[in-house]
């Protein structure tokens, strides 16, 4: 039902840009055809800052067929193995990297560093939603040692990282979208000097002229009454290229101009 899948989506039962497309994929193909457009915009609205479920809007568009959707899911799966394999040549033995929420483009590399090499984590909670315990869960059932953090630790424990690896939401002409906090991750690894890799296949290239940061329910952040207190909740915040290291597609791993000369 589509009410149930979008309650889900809302929800974060699905969560992560690749994951909500694919859900929303899966259901597109037992859409009718005169239906689209008006599944697809519901489905589009329900998490607006991701671009992944756009883009592939956008070709399904030009052929509605179940053997596109089947490609496009299959090109996200592919690709995130491909990230896994073209940024773990990035790290070496022995080091720390801290995350943050949870994407499954960024555990690619974690875990494919992870069969050859001694590897530590650190997992952000991830602030107010906890995904980075979603994280730590998936990584300590592969046998990757990883610790949980506070989202405010992140500062106290940036100086033994020697990388931070975090996914991304949207790639845009003016920096990279990612969950909440992934900005004060980002300033915090220059200021120390450490390297800040984002992972996101290419579906996450965002020409879009509006983009919305999308406002979650208040109640999140703070479930008690607040009278006459106003409570924001942004899910998500753009990172500026001159905070980014490289940017680890399955094209290869990027330079910041190399991204910015991608988009339009
Ligand atoms: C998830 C988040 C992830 C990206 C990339 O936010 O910001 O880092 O979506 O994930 P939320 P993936 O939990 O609010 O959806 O690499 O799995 O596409």
């Amino acid at each position: 039902m589509l009410s149930r899948l979008i309650k889900d989506i809302k929800t974060m039962d699905y969560q992560g840009a690749n994951q909500i497309a694919i859900a929303s994929l899966e259901y597109l193909k037992k859409t009718k055809l005169k239906d689209f457009e008006k599944v697809s915009k519901q489905l589009e609205a329900a998490r607006p800052t991701a671009v992944v479920l756009h883009n592939c809007l956008e070709v399904i568009r030009k052929d509605k067929s179940i053997n596109t959707i089947n490609k496009l899911i299959n090109q996200i799966k592919r690709a995130r193995n491909q990230i896994g394999e073209k940024g773990s040549k990035l790290i070496k033995n022995n080091s720390k990297i801290m995350t943050h929420c949870h994407s499954g483009d960024a555990l690619s590399i974690i875990k494919e560093v992870a069969k050859t090499k001694r590897i530590e984590v650190y997992a952000t909670e991830t602030e107010p939603k906890h995904q980075g315990i979603i994280t730590a869960k998936e990584l300590h059932a592969l046998g990757i040692k990883v610790t949980v953090i506070e989202d405010p630790a992140a500062a106290y424990f940036m100086k033994d990282m020697d990388y931070v690896i975090v996914g991304c939401d949207a790639i845009r002409k003016e920096g990279v979208a990612n969950k909440i906090g992934t900005y004060n991750l980002a300033i915090l690894a220059k200021k120390f000097k450490k390297s800040f890799y984002m992972a996101g296949n290419t579906l996450k290239l965002d020409n879009r002229k509006k983009f919305e940061i999308e406002e979650r329910p208040v109640k999140e952040v703070y479930a008690g009454k607040l009278k006459g207190i106003k409570v924001r909740n942004p899910a998500f915040d753009v990172t500026t290229y001159d905070l980014i290291t490289r940017v680890i597609t399955e094209k290869g791993v990027m330079t910041p101009a190399n991204v910015k000369r991608l988009l339009r």
